[in-house]
């Protein structure tokens, strides 16, 4: 693949990055280049006009957009852009228990849609990046399949494990 960035992960606070570094991560795993900044909707209202209408011609085709609290930048983000959004509900410090976090991201009026994660889960947010790029790339498409075949892997190993001290656990 290209080094040319093909997902923007953007955050609305660089408080959020301990919780955003996930998607970067598994962006990395799979070998998806990406770029990564602080794109406030409430602070830097201009800089997020600027970087949704810029990231087309820029070459992204993913953006993965981050906040907590009165989360607007994935849902603003998504109605100037027709690029995918991915939202990533984060339970920051200005939020009350995550769930305004959840419902400003998940709860996108008919028209603009938001792929909202679950609250924190910026890594299922890389993994369904790579995905969606997944459909038009076959190298990209195996190496998704193999991680889900590791994880298959992983339950495995824990269901013969459980067997060993639960011997009345189910055994197929
Ligand atoms: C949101 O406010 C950010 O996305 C962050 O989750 C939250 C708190 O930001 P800071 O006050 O830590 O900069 O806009």
């Amino acid at each position: 693949m290209a080094n040319t960035p093909l997902v923007g992960i953007i955050m609305g606070s660089d408080s959020d990055l301990p919780i955003m570094q996930a998607a970067a991560d598994m962006l990395t795993h799979f070998n998806v280049p990406f770029e990564l900044t602080v794109v406030s909707a409430h602070r830097t209202p201009l800089r997020m006009v600027d970087y949704a209408k810029t990231a087309k011609d820029r070459g992204l085709k993913v953006i993965i957009a981050g906040a907590g609290g009165a989360a607007h930048l994935p849902g603003m983000v998504a109605s100037i852009t027709t690029l995918p959004v991915i939202g990533v509900p984060i339970k920051s410090s200005n939020s009350i228990d995550g769930w305004d976090s959840v419902l400003s991201i998940l709860q996108m009026p008919n028209g603009i849609p938001v792929a909202t994660v679950a609250l924190n889960a910026a890594k299922n947010a890389g993994i369904l990046a790579a995905t969606i790029l997944g459909s038009f790339d076959a190298e990209l498409s195996e190496a998704l399949q193999a991680y889900k075949n590791q994880l298959n892997d992983e339950v495995l190993i824990k269901v013969d494990k459980l067997k060993t001290t639960w011997p009345n656990s189910f055994d197929k």
